[in-house]
């Protein structure tokens, strides 16, 4: 059996988290993260057959059985995932009855999944819908694009827009635009299924003066997404205060998403 510290999954893991942290995106407890993983691929690192116990998750999600993900632990820091990864993060394989984690690493402190594993779990399941390729769901609280929730309409073809605005490369990043949440009571059931009905039109999902969701076929597909929107809501931070001289027009961010053959939401662009 190979070390499961080295193993690659627990390295991004690892790397992306401190990443988040040094970004500011993840004070304190903030942020969680759930990836899925290849069993296979756990195989070569842990004993699959052996549970250290069972959590429930809290709701039924029948298709996702036997399926494994690592998920970052409930209350822990961001900070500290890269010094103690058995500690802060667990591998979780979800049981026969569909409402059961089986814990196969981690939360080595008797721990559990972050409180957000709802929105997580249901917003694998909705991506997963539409795209069978997808394998990570990433929460955050980026700081320039909190700062713009209080600001902006919280309107998604309004945010939207704007968001395309402010980047040339925006409406390329992603061309099927941001869902809105209105505030909501985090860490609940009902928080979760209102994500992930987003989710099966959106990569990218604002929780209204919370933070953000990105999902993606990997890491670096999720983290770009959250780092595009966060980027671009930094430039508005930047300048809405200020006359605005110039901007990137309607008609140019059509050229954009022709040139670079997106599929982009047409009906938020006034043309
Ligand atoms: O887990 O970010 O939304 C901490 C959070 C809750
Ligand atoms: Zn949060």
């Amino acid at each position: 059996m190979k070390n499961i510290l080295t193993a690659p999954f627990v390295v991004e893991m690892m790397k992306t988290t401190a990443n988040m942290y040094r970004l500011g995106w993840d004070e304190r407890n903030g942020g969680n993260i759930s990836y899925m993983l290849d069993p296979a691929e756990v195989g070569e690192y842990l004993d699959t057959e052996k549970v250290i116990r069972e959590i429930p998750i809290g709701f039924d999600a029948p298709s996702l059985v036997g399926k494994i993900f690592i998920v970052t632990g409930t209350g822990k820091y961001f900070k500290n995932v890269e010094d103690d990864p058995e500690r802060n993060l667990g591998i979780i394989r979800i049981a026969e009855d569909g409402r059961t984690a089986e814990l196969l690493w981690g939360y080595s402190d008797g721990g559990r999944f972050t409180s957000e594993l709802p929105a997580h779990l249901m917003s694998h399941i909705a991506r997963l819908s539409v795209d069978p390729e997808n394998r990570v769901v990433m929460h955050s609280h980026p700081t320039h694009t909190l700062a713009m929730n209080y600001v902006h309409e919280l309107d998604e073809k309004k945010l939207t827009h704007t968001l395309w605005e402010m980047c040339t490369e925006c409406i390329v990043v992603f061309p099927d635009g941001v869902g809105v949440l209105p505030w909501m009571l985090c860490g609940t059931n009902s928080i979760g299924e209102a994500t992930a009905e987003k989710m099966k039109e959106f990569r990218l999902v604002v929780w209204g003066m919370h933070g953000i969701y990105g999902a993606g076929r990997n890491m670096d597909e999720a983290f770009g997404l959250i780092e595009t929107v966060e980027k671009a809501a930094e430039i508005y931070m930047l300048t809405a205060h200020l006359p605005r001289i110039n901007t990137i027009k309607d008609e140019e961010m059509v050229e954009l998403a022709e040139f670079f053959g997106v599929k982009y939401r047409k009906d938020f662009l006034n043309l």
